[in-house]
């Protein structure tokens, strides 16, 4: 039996080699991508680590027992209604994918806070100004999703003197972070925010949050940091608040269309950066050991590690 790689993104011949070192006896087969044939019988398939897969390609796999993700988002591979619900789906949970997520968050809520935006622009006008500083703690960070990246990052905003709130759908204790739970919480929560930080999975609930209606309940010049999922944002919603000097700006690391079409507003849009989808990245050094860890427990008949819910989609 061996495992699939399938990923339009990541180099895949670098992830089989390191799987290859950590179990030597492992048949890894890797798929060319759209348009190439199956690199061996769909029948010799038992486990597959995946991005992204074409439409069908899961369900073409009559003896698959386990599928691992790429990353810690999962949504990429339940989009294919025909996903073998029956089949377990482990994600990525690393400290290092985490930790690189949080440098993410520190870098740009600090990029707003110490005013880096109108210093650049100062800077290409060689203006000399001042501007008046803002202590930290008269600045509230709000991260929407709270799980293994989230909390991360919330504590590390603690340690530099922000007020700092989190919304999950349960109730979180963590030390310093204000938690806001559930729908009802919503509205309160989003009050608060002079930067809303997305950290959310895209599942049904969570597609379009980033929208006029939630982004009115901002106070006036707050900036948005998106490193959930492009499908959070309704684009012309962001951008009009964004012309209406609604919003100060925002950082959009993720996009509804990757890579982002080269006419796209948000390239050239003064109050927005953009980067490439690589808040964080999963490390085949660091993450390969956990993929080894639930491929040994599937050959020893064991409970997998790191599975999601599909029926919640995260
Ligand atoms: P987790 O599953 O650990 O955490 C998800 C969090 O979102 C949880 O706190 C969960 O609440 C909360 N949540 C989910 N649905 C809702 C909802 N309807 N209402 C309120 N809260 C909700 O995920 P990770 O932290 O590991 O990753 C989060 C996402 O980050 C990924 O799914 C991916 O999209 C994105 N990502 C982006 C990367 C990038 O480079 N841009 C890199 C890695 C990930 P609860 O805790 O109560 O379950
Ligand atoms: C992930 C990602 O989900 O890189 O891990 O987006």
């Amino acid at each position: 039996m061996a495992l699939l790689i399938y990923t339009p993104v990541h180099d895949a011949e670098d992830w089989a080699d390191t799987l290859r070192e950590h179990l030597p006896d492992l048949d890894v087969r890797v798929h060319r991508g759209p348009g190439h044939a199956m690199p061996c019988d769909p029948a010799e398939i038992d486990m597959a680590l995946i991005w992204k897969p074409p439409a069908g390609l899961l369900a073409s796999l009559p003896n698959l027992k386990f599928v691992h993700g790429f990353g810690a988002g999962v949504d990429n591979i339940l989009a294919d209604k025909s996903y073998p619900r029956h089949v377990p789906l482990a994600r990525v949970v690393d400290a290092g994918l985490a930790n690189g997520m949080a440098e993410y968050v520190v870098l740009h809520v600090l990029r707003f806070h110490r005013q880096m935006q109108a210093m650049q622009f100062n800077q290409r006008n060689k203006t000399w100004k001042w501007l008046p500083p803002v202590d930290a703690s008269e600045r509230t960070v709000g991260i929407m999703g709270m799980g293994a990246l989230g909390a991360v990052a919330a504590k590390r905003l603690v340690d530099f003197g922000f007020q700092v709130v989190g919304w999950s759908r349960r109730l979180k204790a963590i030390d310093g972070v204000a938690s806001f739970h559930g729908e009802e919480q919503f509205e309160g929560f989003l009050r608060h925010c002079n930067l809303l930080v997305c950290l959310l999975p895209l599942t049904p609930e969570t597609r379009g949050i980033i929208c006029r209606r939630n982004l009115s309940l901002l106070p006036r010049g707050a900036y948005i940091i998106n490193a959930g999922r492009g499908d959070h944002v309704v684009e012309a919603d962001l951008l009009h608040a964004l012309d209406n000097d609604y919003l100060s700006g925002a950082t959009l690391d993720v996009f509804a269309e990757e890579p982002l079409r080269e006419d796209h507003p948000f390239w050239t849009h003064p109050k927005v950066t953009v980067t490439p989808h690589n808040a964080a990245d999963s490390i085949p050094a660091l993450v390969v050991p956990q993929i080894v860890e639930n491929i040994q427990r599937c050959r020893a008949g064991k409970p997998l590690l790191r599975i999601v819910d599909p029926a919640v989609g995260y």
